[in-house]
């Protein structure tokens, strides 16, 4: 995610060997530039950051150490940009409306999805609105993701005005006492007057606590650009970067905000709903110097993971009584916490391993797909109780699931494998859950790194 920027002022303090010698510094601020400005961090940011670090670095006096502070305490600075960070509650009223806007593809129907499943997470009651009317399959797209992440959604076939949608949305929403309102508006061009002025209609008449402006990280400078755009045009109190996965230049994060005067408040980075990202500065200057965000990282598993229910697990597992429904469970848990690489990169030292990792899919690998085929096909008696599976029954199970016999028994001795040394780990209090689901995860190779997700 942020392993290029990383790198590169790895290699940047690198310059500076011993104290007070100026010319390194000097040699060291060029290479800062030129990195910078090849990462696609806009041209402004990157003179008043080079600035800002050589002034700090003189003042405390040449050195690593020194230098180290300065970039940190500049890109703190840069990062950071008057508004809100997070998602934040209206203190207006008891819902939360936000509007979701942004360009033809960048990503708002995704995010608008993301989002619900970051706050329903967070226990929070979330509707979702149907408010493009624009394309054909907006709706049902919507409709697909709301219930894959079991969030409700408001739409109306019958109407074809979205400032009706969003006005009628936000009443059933104040009725059905939600908090949170998350409306999800037409992919328009900038230039698209008749769009952006609906689009004001919208704003009218619904009010919204907040206003997002969905960026694709992808379209680099352009980001920037259409954000300050929809900034003059109808005002915006956020932006999003999705995509983020996806470029490997990174430096648009860094500027976005600074440039458009506006905070940079969630990054996307991957398609699927848990890869969403908080974009808090001091934790992302954190990643940034290569020092992980151990915080994000406790609060996204806090969200996640169900602490009565990693109890009863542990109990079970103590008891040998850990069943196929619950290895079923932990699976989905996993999955919740999105994308590994994303995860890894917020272990402290372990950002550059994350480049090098080929990210896993825990929804689409192969290895995740045949066990749940395996699980599905047993009866609930088996699922309860692993050892009622004989002979016989794997070979109903092989052909229930279309595995082979190989294939099968390996699941099964995997899983036999990963209770026994999750009994093992939880006699010493039952801390290391995560190292059985590395276990779980695919057995050897494939399988999830070690240690994650504490
Ligand atoms: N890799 C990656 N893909 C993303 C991300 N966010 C969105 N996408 C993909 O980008 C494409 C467009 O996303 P949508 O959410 O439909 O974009 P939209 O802005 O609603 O598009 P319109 O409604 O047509 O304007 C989809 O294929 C998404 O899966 C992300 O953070 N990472
Ligand atoms: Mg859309």
């Amino acid at each position: 995610m942020f392993d290029t920027l990383t790198n590169s002022f790895k290699a940047v303090v690198g310059k500076i060997r011993y104290k007070d010698d100026a010319n390194a510094l000097k040699k060291a601020t060029t290479q800062l530039k030129k990195e910078l400005l090849k990462s696609d961090v806009h041209h402004k940011t990157t003179k008043e950051l080079v600035m800002s670090v050589e002034l700090k670095t003189k003042q405390t006096g040449i050195g690593q150490e020194s230098f180290l502070i300065a970039l940190r305490d500049t890109l703190t600075n840069i990062l950071t940009t008057t508004g809100n960070q997070g998602f934040v509650y209206s203190n207006k009223s008891p819902l939360t409306t936000i509007l979701m806007t942004g360009l033809q593809g960048s990503g708002k129907t995704t995010t608008t999805g993301k989002l619900a499943n970051y706050l329903k997470q967070r226990n929070k009651k979330v509707l979702v609105a149907a408010a493009d009317l624009q394309r054909l399959a907006a709706v049902e797209q919507l409709k697909q993701i709301a219930q894959q992440i079991e969030v409700d959604i408001f739409f109306d076939e019958s109407e074809t005005n979205p400032v009706n949608i969003a006005k009628k949305a936000q009443e059933r929403a104040i009725d059905g006492q939600y908090d949170v309102l998350l409306i999800d508006t037409a992919g328009r061009l900038a230039i698209d007057d008749e769009l952006m002025g609906q689009l004001e209609d919208v704003k009218n008449i619904v009010n919204p606590d907040e206003i997002f402006y969905v960026a694709d990280a992808l379209t680099g400078h352009d980001a920037t650009k259409t954000a300050t755009t929809f900034k003059d045009k109808i005002g915006i109190d956020g932006v999003i970067l999705s995509k983020y996965d996806g470029d490997t230049k990174g430096g648009v994060a860094i500027s976005i905000a600074h440039q458009v005067g506006v905070p940079l408040r969630f990054i996307g980075v991957g398609e699927k709903m848990p890869d969403l990202e908080v974009f808090i500065p001091d934790r992302i200057v954190s990643r940034l110097m290569g020092a992980g965000d151990v915080e994000g990282l406790a609060e996204k598993a806090a969200a996640v993971i169900d602490e009565k229910k990693a109890k009863e697990v542990t109990k079970k597992i103590k008891k040998g009584e850990f069943n196929f429904n619950d290895f079923l469970e932990q699976l989905e848990m996993m999955k919740k916490l999105g994308s590994m690489k994303s995860l890894i990169s917020m272990i402290p030292g372990m950002g550059q391993m994350a480049g090098q990792l080929k990210d896993m899919d825990l929804e689409n690998s192969g290895e995740i797909k045949r066990i749940k085929a395996l699980i599905s096909s047993m009866t609930p008696k088996e699922k309860e109780t692993p050892t009622l599976i004989n002979l016989s029954r794997k070979k109903r199970l092989s052909k229930g699931a279309g595995l082979s016999e190989v294939q099968v028994n390996k699941i099964l001795k995997q899983f036999k494998n990963a209770s026994k040394m999750a009994k093992k780990l939880s006699g010493k209090g039952g801390k290391d859950m995560q190292k059985m689901m590395a276990q779980m995860g695919g057995g050897q190779p494939g399988g999830m790194p070690q240690g994650i997700g504490r």
